[in-house]
């Protein structure tokens, strides 16, 4: 049976390669995208969001907006990284599907709640404010989700600071309610994330499939990759988002450690910074897992062979 997911993300050209994954590969059933401020502002992501929607050929699934803001702390976003409009690079089509008109913290227990126990996996790959806000808003939603699969924090190091990654220092109170819970979870951390890197062959072999969803990728790729060395030093830009629908489609693709995971909230140097507890053997009952390693050849193929699929939509 194919997985369902509900990819809750901050549009954002890692984000945007993470839809095309999800839409293309055959063993997800993508069932609803929601987003949160982050990237960009919120107004900016969810077009961005609906933009991708028509370049893959996502019809038939609400996209809801949500957070507008942290919790506590100050709205940051990532323009040196994503650009003026969040997906700065490409052309983006007016978008055709209308916005659901729920929140997306709504969407997201409606999701949960109405589908079978087990039957969602809930796969963030942004700020983490709508799934807190969903798991205090419906705390049945805990027990109900088959897991939690997310893109964000780092086991040695940060992105945004020198300990802490975007997605997590973004909203650190909200991260630290979603490693707090009791679901199933699995951290994808930038140690990961850093080895999916869009070399120049890997952008060839989406240039080479010649379609109009796959040239959008060439384009993000191209931005994205100007971004990452000018910004941070990168020789080719690190594709974050798509490596958590990837563990989804195929865990074997990750090596992971179960450990405790917990966010730093009130460090001087070090807050937003995920620390993961890898001392043996991890406790009873912990529910969250560390991804450690990656077969970046077997990702960057699925990720391939998903936008092959998609083709080129009408
Ligand atoms: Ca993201």
């Amino acid at each position: 049976m194919r997985r369902r997911i509900l990819l809750d993300c901050d549009p954002g050209h890692d984000d945007a390669i993470a839809l095309l994954l999800a839409h293309g590969n055959p063993d997800i059933e993508l069932v609803a995208v929601t987003t949160v401020m982050g990237n960009q502002t919120l107004e900016k992501v969810t077009r961005n969001a609906l933009s991708v929607a028509r370049v893959a050929g996502i019809t038939g699934i609400p996209f809801a907006a949500g957070s507008a803001r942290p919790f506590v702390r100050a709205i940051e976003t990532a323009p040196a990284i994503h650009g003026e409009s969040g997906l700065d690079g490409p052309r983006l089509p007016e978008p055709r599907l209308a916005l659901d008109q729920r929140h997306a913290v709504n969407l997201i227990i409606e999701t949960i709640m109405s589908n079978e126990p087990g039957a969602i996996t809930l796969v963030p790959t942004g700020a983490l404010t709508n799934i807190a806000l969903a798991a205090r808003m419906e705390p049945r939603i805990v027990e109900r989700v088959r897991e939690v699969v997310l893109m964000g924090g780092g086991t040695h190091g940060g992105n945004w600071s020198a300990t802490a990654e975007f997605n997590i220092v973004v909203d650190p109170e909200a991260a630290h309610i979603v490693f707090n819970e009791s679901w199933p979870l699995t951290q994808i951390p930038i140690d990961v994330t850093h080895q999916a890197l869009a070399t120049p062959d890997v952008v060839e072999r989406f240039a080479a499939l010649g379609t109009t969803p796959a040239r959008f990728v060439v384009e993000l790729l191209d931005f994205f990759g100007a971004a990452y060395r000018t910004a941070q030093g990168f020789d080719a830009p690190p594709v974050h988002d798509p490596c958590a629908v990837a563990y989804v489609i195929d865990p074997s693709i990750f090596t992971v450690r179960r450990a405790p995971i917990s966010v730093e909230l009130v460090g001087a140097l070090t807050t937003g910074m995920t620390v993961a507890d890898f001392r043996s053997p991890a406790p009873d009952g912990c529910t969250t897992q560390v991804a450690v390693g990656i077969d970046t050849a077997r990702f960057w193929d699925l990720v391939v062979d998903a936008v092959k699929r998609i083709g080129e939509p009408g």
